[in-house]
């Protein structure tokens, strides 16, 4: 009945909103917005059901960007503790842990600036590999990517490359000095190139203002194709990141980005990702209602907790929802 995972041809959608359009969405009375999410949503995907992702980090910590929100950052005493690249054999059995908890996406996240070249990329490439052999699609998140690492990253079977675009391009320099808007944006259209599906989103609860939010949405909602998968996280604040002390974001204003990522690019998958432990599982309930049809599951995102799976198995049962089969 629905085309799964945002494969869903993206006919008759938009991809040309003005920060205007974005804004007036964005700030409609909270029942018109939910109504509206959850009315584009039931047409292109299946309200009962969301897909359980399951994250990985490959090689954790000691990375050269100074990404203000990131326990990993080099530039930042987090007491993360670092490891090199994992041995794919640990990577697998870790993916068939993730297969057996239900999970039908596997995402592999590495600190660095850029993907490597050479034994190390692959290891990632076997690693992809293995994990579509399991029969789950393959996520990865490895920096930067040239041209050629993206199509090598397609012929190992790749389903889907995450790079978030984070905010605003106004906003942008105040999070991250090390590397450009531009930079991400060329990584992505490498990607998309490729023929691999383009996952990108963004972090809210930064200390940005509602008018960024727009810009980020903007940004993502403007590319065509849109982004299959879009991400939204709510900022997990980590001591020792200069975004530690940042004000808590209240959950409205999540629901309020999903149910307009949700409006801008109704095919898309949009994951309700970082920050679930700091949401009440009404917040949650109202996140999937505006249009939210993805979760990490596990008690683990990269390095920072994520609910335990008997508390989200509750939540889907209380909700009566499931995960993808
Ligand atoms: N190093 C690669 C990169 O930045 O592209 C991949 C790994 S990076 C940790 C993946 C994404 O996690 C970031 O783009 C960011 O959006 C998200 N992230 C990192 N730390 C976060 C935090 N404390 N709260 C919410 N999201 C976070
Ligand atoms: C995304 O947008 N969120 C995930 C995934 N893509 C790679 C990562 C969230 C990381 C949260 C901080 C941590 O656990 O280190
Ligand atoms: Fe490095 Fe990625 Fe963290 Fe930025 S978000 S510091 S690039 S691991």
């Amino acid at each position: 009945m629905f085309v799964r995972n945002g494969h869903e041809p993206q006919t008759n959608l938009r991809f040309d909103w003005t920060v205007e359009e974005i804004e007036s969405i964005y700030n409609l009375p909270f029942p018109e917005l939910v109504f509206r999410a959850q009315t584009i949503h039931r047409r292109h995907h299946n309200p009962e059901e969301v897909q359980g992702c399951t994250l990985l980090s490959i090689k954790t910590g000691g990375c050269p960007e100074d990404c203000a929100y990131c326990p990993q950052s080099a530039h930042y005493q987090t007491g993360v503790n670092r490891h090199a690249l994992l041995d794919v054999g640990e990577a697998l059995a870790s993916a068939t842990k993730a297969k057996e908890q239900g999970a039908t996406r596997f995402c592999m996240g590495a600190a660095w600036r850029d993907a490597p070249k050479g034994d190390e990329f692959d290891s990632v490439l076997e690693m992809v590999r293995g994990v579509r052999a399991l029969g789950l699609e393959a996520c990865c998140t490895l920096g930067m990517l040239t041209g050629d690492q993206a199509k090598a990253l397609a012929e190992a079977g790749l389903t889907a490359y995450n790079h978030n675009l984070d905010t605003s391009p106004e906003f942008y320099g105040e999070i991250i000095s090390t590397r450009t808007y531009e930079e991400r944006l060329a990584t992505l259209a490498h990607v998309r190139q490729a023929g691999v599906t383009v996952c990108s989103g963004g972090i809210i609860g930064m200390g940005e203002t509602r008018a960024d939010r727009y810009g980020l949405l903007k940004q993502l909602a403007n590319q065509n194709p849109h982004p299959e998968s879009v991400p939204i996280n709510m900022l997990v604040r980590v001591t020792g990141t200069p975004l530690a002390d940042q004000p808590e974001l209240g959950a409205l204003e999540m629901v309020r980005m999903i149910a307009t990522a949700r409006i801008l690019m109704p095919t898309s998958m949009v994951r309700l990702s970082a920050g679930r432990l700091s949401l009440s599982d009404e917040a949650q309930a109202l996140c999937f209602l505006a249009g939210a049809n993805s979760i990490f599951m596990g008690e683990r995102l990269l390095t920072t907790p994520n609910p335990e799976k008997d508390r989200d198995r509750r939540l889907l049962d209380n909700l009566g929802m499931r995960l993808w089969a």
